[in-house]
């Protein structure tokens, strides 16, 4: 049966089966991964029968032990206390926290559920942490937020490919074939296994690519490679971009980012000379107090050189997770509603409330974004319960030990999932959920491709699919149960409607069309005549502003929220390995997955290990202004001496994100997970 892996926005096709009662998984020809996986999406079978997966809603007692409950009594319990709370503060005292792995279906569903059901503002997701920056970035310069305004498929044509903050040899490993026959300009302050099939590898200190962005724009222009027909005609605001990137000599920039100018020039004068080119950013260069600036500097450079919009070229960004693009534009984000509309623009509140069946006043503003949601929990004033679905933030969310304390603060925490993640392990209330190969729904990929995730199987007794919890608890609220339909083609065919006209329109793909195996990209409107074939290629004609054209932002470069100190002088730096997923909470229960991967490292230049009197394979302790984190010291000679990388899909103390700081990008409210000072000294184990 033909479906999607779990995991990444890559969405690689799968084939799954049934031998000896358990699921197979082999690649199909879909045309991202033709062929290929990775080694987590092999193994993802193997956590729909993890031992510990969740089969019984889980209920804390008195006592504060949980013990295993039916589901009239968890989501009885669940709608009482949540009535009592907003009784006592409100209904702005209910939080929602959703998830990028979600189902469109899901995502639209707990949307209209907060707004609705709970009434409230409260509602965000952990896709804030996640590509919030390059969101805004792409919205202000091109009108629209696609991640690639183009089919995956398209790479392989490319010349030259600069990527800027992203790892995808290990993060999205099937999509480098499609990069084997362009020269990669790689930019990353770590030698990745990406960086290692570069033709260029620029090593930037990391929170400086702003900087870097700027100094390449400087070159492009005094080198004569600005396109200036495709600037004059396609775009706006070149001439207060100049006015900054002017006093950008490369000489300035290698003094902030460490990348010698002689490489600067190397990398402009290659995108330059490419006739298809294109400029993809990741998280290294999103996560950041400066993260939209800094994304909006790469798409500067990239108008310059006249990519975006022009057949074989462009700009994207790889979006992470699973649903990330689907996810964020269906109104679990608390800025939106669905079809990627704004909640303050009334008139997409009237058609959003008109296919709602409410009265556009009742439709709550916008809330808290993500961070600031979880560290109002339980303060005056703040949320004084909170539903996760699709989140582990114990782990991911920055300043993890305070975002622990204030989940442990709450008087109610509800926790949807399948497996006992550290958040579920918190909750008053787990309500154990079916997984990816046991349900339907659909998916919009990296490319903005609309996928059929598929079942092969019923979820094991005991378990419900999330769109039936939600609609347990809405009817419990006292909301008609029709407005909550449990089966997925009915609530896409409601958010078909509510995205009718908005930016991300879904309107003319249907459930069928999936099935005849159409290859469906948004905007795909509802017509009357022929149907709307999709729309794989954006821009091509114009920008989606009203004037079509894309908008240059003026930015500048400053320094990460926190400088390094002598007594915490060297950069941490955090992300991915091939091998684990996230949080963790899926892939740490996959035996092969651990033995690749099984538990956290510091990765750190054999010179600051002289230092710092650190060795190969002894346990440190990581610390920043916030704590500290124990992990493993693994040697990099190609690292930075200035800067020491963390997976942070580890639990308890090897929890990166026990360091990170969470210093706020001021338009996407993204936190800066990429830069923070620490110090690193050897561990011993207190006896
Ligand atoms: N194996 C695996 N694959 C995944 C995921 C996973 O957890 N595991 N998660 C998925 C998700 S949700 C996402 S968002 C994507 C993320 O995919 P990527 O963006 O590729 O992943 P990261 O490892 O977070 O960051 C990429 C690189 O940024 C570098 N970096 C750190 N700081 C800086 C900096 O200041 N500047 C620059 N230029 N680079 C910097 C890091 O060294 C790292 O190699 O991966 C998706 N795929
Ligand atoms: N230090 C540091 N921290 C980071 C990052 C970083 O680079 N560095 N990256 C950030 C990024 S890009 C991301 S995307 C976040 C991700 O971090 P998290 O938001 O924690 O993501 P996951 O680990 O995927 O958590 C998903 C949880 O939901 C469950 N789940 C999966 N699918 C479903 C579903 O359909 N329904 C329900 N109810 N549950 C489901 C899983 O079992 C898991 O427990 O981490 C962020 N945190
Ligand atoms: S690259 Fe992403 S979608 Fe493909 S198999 Fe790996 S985790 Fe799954
Ligand atoms: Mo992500």
């Amino acid at each position: 049966m033909a479906t999607h892996c779990p995991y990444c926005a890559l969405q690689c096709g799968t084939l799954l089966g049934r031998e000896h009662g358990a699921v197979t998984v082999r690649p199909s020809a879909f045309p991202v991964n033709s062929g290929r996986l990775c080694q987590k999406g092999w193994t993802a079978p193997s956590v729909l029968s993890a031992p510990d997966r969740l089969r019984a809603p889980r209920v804390r007692d008195g006592d504060g032990r949980p013990r295993p409950a039916g589901w009239d009594e968890a989501l009885d319990l669940v709608a009482e206390r949540l009535r009592a709370v907003r009784a006592e503060h409100g209904a702005d005292a209910v939080a929602v926290f959703g998830g990028g792995g979600l189902t469109n279906e899901k995502a639209y569903l707990l949307g209209k559920f907060a707004r609705l059901a709970l009434g409230t503002s409260q509602i965000d997701y952990n896709g804030r942490f996640c590509m919030s920056s390059a969101a805004a970035a792409a919205n202000a310069a091109f009108g629209v937020d696609r991640g690639l305004p183009f089919p995956v498929t398209d790479l392989g044509a490319a010349e030259v490919i600069l990527l800027a903050g992203a790892n995808p040899a290990e993060t999205m490993p099937p999509l480098m074939r499609h990069l084997d026959h362009a020269d990669l300009v790689v930019v990353d302050p770590r030698r990745t296994r990406t960086a290692e099939r570069a033709a260029l590898h620029l090593q930037p200190a990391p929170g400086t690519d702003l900087a870097l962005a700027l100094g390449l724009l400087h070159i492009a222009v005094a080198e004569g490679h600005l396109d200036k027909e495709y600037v004059a005609e396609r775009t706006t605001g070149f001439d207060a971009v100049w006015s900054r990137a002017a006093a950008w000599w490369p000489e300035r920039a290698e003094r902030v980012t460490g990348v010698p100018a002689a490489e600067q020039y190397e990398a402009v004068r290659a995108l330059a000379r490419a006739r298809r080119a294109y400029v993809l950013t990741g998280r290294g260069v999103e996560q950041h107090s400066k993260g939209t600036d800094t994304a909006a500097a790469f798409v500067n450079l990239a108008l310059a050189l006249g990519l975006p919009g022009r057949r074989g070229s462009g700009y994207g960004t790889l979006t992470g997770q699973g649903n990330g693009q689907g996810g964020r534009e269906h109104g679990q984000k608390t800025d939106q509603l669905p079809g990627y509309r704004s909640i303050t623009d009334p008139e997409a509140r009237a058609r959003v409330a008109k296919v709602w069946g409410v009265d556009p006043g009742s439709l709550p503003g916008p809330g808290r974004s993500a961070y600031e949601l979880l560290d109002a929990l339980g303060t005056e004033g703040g949320p004084r319960a909170l539903l996760v679905f699709g989140s582990n933030p114990v782990v991911s969310a920055p300043r993890a030990a305070h975002v622990t304390e204030r989940l442990a603060a709450l008087d109610l925490l509800v926790v949807a999932d399948f497996v006992p993640s550290e958040t579920a392990a918190m909750a008053d209330v787990v309500l154990p959920v079916a997984q990816w190969a046991e349900e339907e729904g659909t998916m919009t990929s990296l490319e903005g491709r609309v996928l059929r995730r598929r079942a092969l199987l019923p979820p094991p007794a005991g378990v419900r699919t999330d769109l039936e919890v939600l609609h347990g608890l809405a009817v419990r609220l006292g909301e008609p149960g029709h407005r909550y339909p449990t089966d997925p083609r009915a609530v896409f065919d409601e958010l078909r409607a509510a995205s009718a006209g908005g930016r991300a329109d879904y309107s003319g793909i249907t459930y069928d069309r999936l099935e005849a195996g159409e290859a469906l990209h948004w905007p795909c409107p509802r017509t009357s005549g022929a149907p709307h074939p999709g729309t794989p290629r954006l821009f091509l004609d114009r920008f989606a502003h009203p004037d079509g054209r894309a908008r240059f932002a003026a930015v500048d470069h400053r320094e990460p929220a926190e400088p390094v100190t002598a007594d915490r002088p060297l950069y941490a730096t955090t992300g991915r390995v091939l091998a684990q997923y996230q949080s963790g909470a899926q892939t740490r229960r996959v035996p092969e997955l651990n033995e690749a991967a099984g538990e956290v490292f510091v990765q750190v230049h054999p010179d600051t290990a002289e230092r710092f009197g650190l060795e190969e394979g002894q346990l440190a302790l990581v610390s920043s202004a916030r704590g500290g984190t124990v992990a493993r010291v693994r040697l990099d000679g190609t690292l930075r001496t200035d800067t020491v990388f963390l997976p942070f899909h580890f639990p308890g103390r090897g929890r990166a994100n026990l360091l990170t700081r969470p210093a706020l990008d001021p338009v996407s409210r993204m936190p800066e997970f990429k830069v923070c000072a620490v110090r690193v000294e050897p561990w011993a184990e207190p006896s």
